[in-house]
């Protein structure tokens, strides 16, 4: 193939160098975009190459510029820059130079044409090691170190004196439940009891009507007869009482209701027998409460120890031998 493209090459060249010769007697350089293409004719005053030979090839071209800027890219953020490329692979190799007329050797080829632009270089080295960071914070606080091993025993010391007695412990939490379960039950029974005491109240006052009058833990009540003073404390006192000794204000109306229902007057425990003008319980105290009536008491004809009390509770003090209604009186917290 290559002898048949020689043939043809040295059977045409008269002719194409014929038409060469009206363009230029030597030279012509003709010039597109970034390449140079030299065109060379037969060397001047050189005689007629006959049956020219091919020329040597040409040498090996430089590496290609690089290529035309492209349009510029869209905006993105800004890349790392890419590691060196590589080094261009060397350009094509130039035209076949042009056969002489004879014999000469034909010019040096031109250059080729500009190589493709070369692949990226090899990744750099290694950066060098950075400097030093900064110090870091403060760690966390250690947990508590562990206690130390315990001391020797010491030899036994001699028995001190016997303490003082401690004080009561605290409750103990195993009976908490049976505790506060108790505690209802107490306070259900207290419950209980207060219904009681108003149960009994009532029918207290029901068992009294009408002859007898409870008051707090006093109770008042009449015989249903009359007698002296000294017969009066002969029956309170077979009962278990004494005669009637109001202490205040509701004791005194209590006596007085009675007193009203059976619309006789009735005497009070307290005398002044014993001393004259001074007026004293059976018990012998004086007295803490009186209810006077106006001008009372006035120890009228020069014998009058005993005090009567009349159906509005005011009091007057009168013979002890004159009968009246007998009205005990019974406190609860003797019983
Ligand atoms: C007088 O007035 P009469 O009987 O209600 C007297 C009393 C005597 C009483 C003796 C103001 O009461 O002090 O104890 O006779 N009242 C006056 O019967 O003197
Ligand atoms: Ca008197
Ligand atoms: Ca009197």
């Amino acid at each position: 193939m290559l002898l048949l493209y020689l043939f043809t090459l040295v059977i045409f060249t008269p002719i194409l160098v014929a038409q060469d010769e009206e363009l230029t007697p030597s030279c012509k350089k003709e010039v597109s975009n970034a390449c140079a293409l030299v065109t060379c004719g037969p060397v001047e005053n050189g005689l007629p190459g006959r049956d020219g030979k091919v020329g040597p090839k040409g040498e090996k071209g430089d590496p290609g510029l690089p290529g035309p800027r492209g349009p510029p890219g869209l905006i993105g953020n800004t890349g790392p820059i890419g590691p060196k490329g590589d080094k261009g692979s060397p350009g094509d190799p130039g035209s076949k130079g042009n056969a002489g007329e004879r014999g000469l050797p034909g010019a040096q080829g031109l250059p080729g044409s500009l190589g493709s632009k070369g692949s990226p270089g090899p990744q750099g080295e290694k950066g060098a090691q950075g400097e030093r960071g900064p110090k870091g914070e403060d760690g966390a606080k250690g947990p508590a170190g562990s206690p130390g091993p315990a001391g020797k025993r010491g030899s036994r010391g001699p028995s001190g004196p016997k303490g003082d007695r401690g004080s009561p412990g605290k409750k103990g939490e195993c009976c908490l439940e049976e505790t506060n379960k108790l505690k209802q039950e107490v306070a259900e029974l207290h419950e209980n009891i207060e219904n009681l005491q108003k149960q009994f109240s009532e029918q207290q006052k029901v068992a009294l009507f009408p002859s007898g009058r409870a008051v707090g833990k006093k109770i008042f009540k009449t015989t249903g007869f009359k007698g002296n003073f000294e017969e009066a404390m002969k029956s309170c006192k077979t009962a278990g009482g004494i005669v009637a000794s109001p202490r205040n204000k509701a004791e005194n109306k209590a006596v007085q209701e009675i007193v009203s229902t059976y619309k006789e007057l009735a005497f009070l425990g307290m005398t002044d027998t014993k001393t004259e003008g001074k007026f004293i319980y059976p018990a012998g105290e004086p007295l803490g409460y009186s209810n006077w009536n106006s001008k009372e008491p006035n120890n009228k004809g020069g014998g009058e120890n005993c005090i009567e009390i009349f159906s509005d509770g005011k009091w007057n003090d009168k013979p002890c031998e004159e009968p009246h209604l007998i009205i005990c009186e019974f406190s609860l917290e003797e019983m």
